[in-house]
């Protein structure tokens, strides 16, 4: 079930979007994605009741189409919104502390090593994203790339980990990046940038169920 919703997991915020977000997510929606987190990040983040406000109708959007909403780090938009999860990194608030806060709500842990992938588990994280595999353009403050191989080695020692992997991975690397070994794939550039999102999205889902089935 959650190594399914992770195939195709659409991250954005407004900071991430030429375009209207909503208009954005429905396109995507239409493509195929199986998940979605808002990141609302970045010098122009929206705050307060604006951010509210975005989060509530992209929410709404998910809703209707039975996609999974999941929010970074903001247990308190979460819980406000009844979302059906949480997204924490290794600076954010403390994993064990929101699964506490959240309950039985998804949890997934920002991870780049296989020490981080066993605290995650711990702190009774749904599933791990790891990254970045490939350099990005869309966060500010990533880490060295790890490469494909830091997934085979994660997957070499904890093989049932759902594991979804970020970073700079496009059309062109999503079958790699599966078969390294990843349940699915997280972006934002490769729909948020693509002139088509829709058409796109569409290449994205197929390119990663062809893998996975071949896996
Ligand atoms: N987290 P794109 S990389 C949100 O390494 C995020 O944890 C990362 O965007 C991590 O698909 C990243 O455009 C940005 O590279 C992903």
């Amino acid at each position: 079930m959650m190594k399914h919703m992770l195939s195709l997991y659409f991250i954005m915020g407004s900071g991430d979007c030429t375009r209207d977000p909503l208009t954005v997510l429905d396109e995507a929606i239409q493509g195929g994605i199986t998940m979605f987190q808002f990141r609302e990040k970045g010098k122009k983040a929206l705050t307060g009741l604006e951010k509210y406000r975005l989060a509530e109708k992209l929410f709404e959007r998910c809703k209707d189409h039975n996609i999974p909403f999941i929010v970074n780090d903001d247990v308190d938009l979460a819980l406000a919104l009844q979302a059906d999860g949480v997204h924490v990194g290794q600076d954010d608030e403390e994993a064990a502390r929101v699964r506490d806060r959240i309950g039985d709500k998804y949890l997934g842990v920002s991870v780049h090593n296989l020490a981080e992938v066993r605290q995650a588990l711990a702190a009774h994280a749904d599933y791990v994203g790891l990254g970045p595999i490939f350099p990005t353009v869309s966060k500010d403050d990533a880490k060295q790339a790890c490469g494909l191989a830091m997934i085979e080695h994660i997957r070499t020692y904890e093989k049932h980990v759902p594991l979804v992997a970020i970073g700079g991975i496009t059309e062109q690397t999503a079958r790699q990046v599966i078969e390294a070994g990843a349940d699915g794939i997280a972006v934002i550039s490769a729909i948020c940038r693509a002139e088509h999102i829709c058409e796109q999205t569409k290449r994205l889902y197929e390119t990663v169920m062809h893998a996975k089935r071949r896996g």
